[in-house]
């Protein structure tokens, strides 16, 4: 497959001011007549060529002008035109199997019903057109199909017409007014019902909203409703943007490569991001609905009527877009832990990828296949760098910056730079250097040094920009970063500051609070970067209990605890230097625990030990390389220390909160420090965490505590694992989004028979690839688990290859999506890195390939 270079773009020559589309639909034949008003694109250089692209599709019919034409030919996929004139009607009719297309991309069928995904490039799946994200064009749609199977008909904008036909066929015709690029088209036709409401915009326009599912999930459907009204008054309070059309329809499928899609005035989403009640959907649930539906809301502006030139300019719309949806979500549920979850994610997700085969800039250079780059970088480190700039600026000024970008280029579509110089003029930035942000990839590390000089405290930063695939020797990068100086000995908080490190290397001077200072750094992770300190740990636990950041306390438990376990897992600690360690950070857990200030929500965030993954990256920087096994067993003995050693603190916490009611404001901290301690009595007495659990279980009213409960007992050996996953499995037959919950929980355990339970669990009735939810309930989840997939003969490798391979030639774009996991092999220690590499191999071998895998396969190898 072909490498497309962003350096390399070229206006397309032709404009399409005007797209009709007729759909006569059929689950098995869909037949597809567009015609496409086509005139010479007077900025771009002159071509009688129009090519067409095309993905799996024939032309039954080319018209030009009404007459059957003779001046077409395949290039391979697409279909090329000559054109005589200046100005042209193309007509083409193609017909489609949208029950035999597994991929979910274009045109499909889900349950019975029909829906789209165009996005990056599935349009040309439905019909030959120019399928880039500048190729704008206003669409008119006819689509007609049998009414008893498809009662409900939908596309963009507005419904403009409908009847009934002969033979019980129906129709209806949709325009939308708003020239948009072929990948936001979107249309379903089923047998759906709608939980509906309106939203008054701040001009007074009503709007009527939709959420449609299957009849028998409406009453799961109120929290996205209300979701949706809420993003639409944060969204003109926050940014001043106002809703478009007089219609939004969102639509739940089940079978979905991605969470949603933001298509104009008609959202597909994934069921996972709309249904949500309190017995079926966790916390953490509820919240990824309300954060989805804003996402998807926001990009009404932040890609829609502003759009992307082309798709390495993807971070454009959604960098900006998870900004927007993490600042809601923040006004929405408490700025402090949203902001941890936020910084945990990208460390788990994208960091990693910064730092291996796949590290690419945020706005990338170059690819094979654009799904492959629906990326934590492009999304949420694109987030990270715009949100520095917020910080940089201050929230006013950045206000001003988005409202010249949003003024400057509606109706465009526009790229990175148009959206940096509309910051710099609008905010009053400057940020020439700052771009190096889009261009370079990697995660930078600033060393931190400090001493006490001229009655303040000079610090010193030193950055390096590590080297990434394809690129080496990288400039200094703008790192924005709050900083306060504190007392360790009279506990005085220092006042804060943003300081911004620019060069290589760079000293600051920072007033003192007393005698014994301690550096609060990279407060509210303003910067993406890793700080690379050595501070005694006496400053570490004091900062812990005592900084007025929240971030900044998190941080601080978790170096705490990294600082350990990557010196224990590399042998780096004699036996007395073990136990300091552990006495150490079971002080620091003590005194969050009996905190009596803190709120439970956060106590559950402060509580939480980093992740493996996370450790992982700690261990693989440097010489070093990291070994999964030897950081499983610490962070497990570590775990087993603060449950011996806080037993009864934690005892003491847990009979506080665990009769907090569902809805008293402090249940969800409660129902969150609940699992934590469970899981914590998992590793130091399993007996009595199997009981705890086990009642838990029964008595649980809400799905946060059933699933917190359920997950300490799958790791488990106890008879109350199968007695409950039974029960759990018994109660919610037939509700996807919960059995692929009990997928994931037997996946994800730490039982020592993991393999043996998810090879089972392939063959459950259940189970089934051409969902990518199940799919992903199941390996994902196990190639998450670091127990199971590290296993050390190399099984839980060979059992993510042995998915890659099958599940290719279905659905290539989930596919792909295992690969990264392998591909961590070069920062892991020799035998497991060998066995990994096999497996790249081995999948490398394999004929072919799509061209998703094959371009992860052969960068992660490369
Ligand atoms: N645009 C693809 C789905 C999303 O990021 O909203
Ligand atoms: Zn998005």
């Amino acid at each position: 497959p072909p490498v497309i270079r962003r350096e390399d773009y070229t206006p397309y020559p032709w404009l399409i001011p005007a797209t009709k589309l007729v759909f006569d639909l059929g689950v098995n034949s869909t037949k597809v007549t567009a015609t496409l008003s086509v005139e010479r694109n007077p900025d771009a250089g002159a071509s009688a060529e129009l090519r067409l692209n095309g993905d799996s599709l024939k032309a039954d019919a080319v018209l030009l002008d009404g007459e059957t034409a003779t001046c077409w030919e395949m290039d391979e996929a697409d279909l090329v035109i000559t054109l005589p004139g200046e100005a042209h009607e193309v007509t083409i009719e193609t017909t489609i199997d949208p029950s035999a297309n597994t991929t979910l991309m274009g045109l499909y069928a889900s349950n019975g019903m029909l829906c789209t995904q165009c996005e990056a490039e599935g349009f040309r799946r439905i019909t030959f057109f120019p399928d880039r994200p500048d190729v704008l064009s206003t669409y008119t749609v006819r689509m007609e199909g049998p009414k008893d199977q498809f009662p409900v008909l939908l596309c963009n904008g507005n419904n403009t017409a409908s009847g009934e036909g002969e033979d019980g066929m129906h129709w209806a015709e949709w325009h939308d007014p708003w020239p948009k690029p072929s990948y936001l088209f979107a249309l379903v036709a089923g047998d759906l019902a709608a939980n509906s409401d309106t939203f008054t915009t701040m001009n007074g326009r009503e709007v009527e909203l939709n959420v449609w599912v299957r009849a028998e999930d409406l009453p799961r459907t109120d929290h996205a409703v209300e979701s949706l009204k809420k993003s639409m008054k944060w969204d003109e309070e926050t940014f001043g943007r106002e809703y478009d059309l007089d219609l939004y329809n969102i639509v739940a499928v089940s079978d979905f490569n991605m969470g949603a899609m933001e298509n104009k005035g008609l959202n597909v989403f994934n069921t996972k991001y709309v249904l949500a009640d309190i017995d079926t959907a966790t916390d953490g649930d509820f919240d990824a609905v309300e954060g989805v539906i804003a996402h998807e809301y926001f990009h009404n502006w932040s890609g829609n009527r502003i759009t992307c030139r082309d798709w390495f300019q993807l971070s454009l719309k959604e960098g900006f877009t998870v900004l927007r949806d993490q600042l809601f979500s923040q006004d929405m549920q408490g700025e402090a832990v949203k902001r941890i979850e936020d910084v945990r994610i990208l460390r788990a997700a994208q960091f990693p990828e910064d730092a291996g085969p796949l590290a690419h800039p945020i706005r990338p250079d170059s690819y094979r296949e654009i799904s492959n780059f629906y990326t934590a970088t492009v999304y949420n480190k694109g987030a990270e760098v715009i949100r520095m700039m917020r910080t940089m600026a201050g929230t006013e000024k950045f206000r001003l910056g988005t409202d010249l970008y949003f003024d400057r280029h509606d109706g465009e579509a526009a790229t990175c730079e148009d959206f940096v110089t509309a910051i710099e003029d609008g905010a009053g930035l400057e940020l020439a250097q700052f771009r190096r942000w889009y261009r370079q990839a990697g995660t930078p590390r600033v060393e931190v040094s400090q001493e006490l000089k001229d009655g303040g405290l000079a610090l010193t930063l030193k950055q390096t920009v590590p080297d990434t695939p394809g690129q080496d020797a990288k400039g200094a990068m703008p790192i924005p970063l709050r900083v306060a100086v504190h007392c360790r000995e009279t506990g005085a908080i220092g006042e804060e500051q943003l300081i911004v490190l620019t060069l290589d290397e760079e000293t600051f001077i920072l007033p003192l609070s007393g005698p014994v200072p301690v550096l609060s750094i990279n407060r509210g992770f303003t910067a993406p970067v890793v700080i690379e300190r050595d501070l005694e740990r006496d400053d570490l636990v004091f900062l812990a209990a005592s900084d007025d950041d929240p971030f900044a306390r998190y941080e601080a438990m978790q170096e705490l605890a990294v600082n350990h376990l990557v010196a224990a897992a590399s042998g780096d600690l004699d036996e007395a230097g073990r136990a300091a360690g552990k006495t150490a950070i079971c002080d620091a857990v003590r005194a969050v625990v009996t905190d009596s200030e803190l709120d439970d929500a956060m106590r559950g965030e402060l509580m939480t030990l980093p992740s493996e993954t996370y450790l992982f990256e700690a261990m693989a920087s440097g010489m070093r390389k990291a070994d999964p096994g030897a950081i499983h067993n610490e962070r497990e003995q570590l775990k087993t220390a603060i449950g011996v050693t806080l037993k009864r603190e934690l005892e003491s916490l847990y009979a506080r909160v665990v009769d907090i009611a569902f809805d008293d404001p402090a249940g969800r901290g409660a129902r969150k420090v609940k699992s934590i301690i469970a899981g914590i009595f998992a590793a130091s007495d399993p007996e009595r965490a199997a009981i705890m659990a086990a009642r838990q279980f029964d008595e649980a009213g809400n799905m946060t505590d059933r699933q917190g409960a359920l997950m300490v007992l799958c790791g488990l050996q106890t008879p109350a694992r199968d007695e409950k996953l039974k029960a759990f499995f018994d109660r919610y037959q037939g509700n996807d989004l919960v059995i692929d919950k009990w997928f994931t929980l037997q996946a994800f355990s730490l039982h020592p028979d993991v393999i043996d339970q998810v090879n089972e669990l392939a063959s459950h009735p259940d189970f089934t690839m051409k969902n990518p939810n199940r799919v992903r309930s199941l390996y994902m989840a196990f190639a998450g688990n670091p127990q199971g997939f590290h296993a050390i003969d190399g099984a839980g490798y060979r059992m993510i290859a042995d998915l890659i391979l099958a599940l290719d030639p279905i659905n290539p774009q989930t596919a792909a999506r295992f690969v990264p996991a392998l591909g961590r092999w070069r920062r892991i220690e020799s035998v497991r890195a060998g066995l990994m590499k096999a497996q790249l191999e081995r999948i490398s071998e394999a004929e072919g390939l799509s061209r998703d895998t094959f371009e992860q396969v052969t960068r992660s190898l490369g």
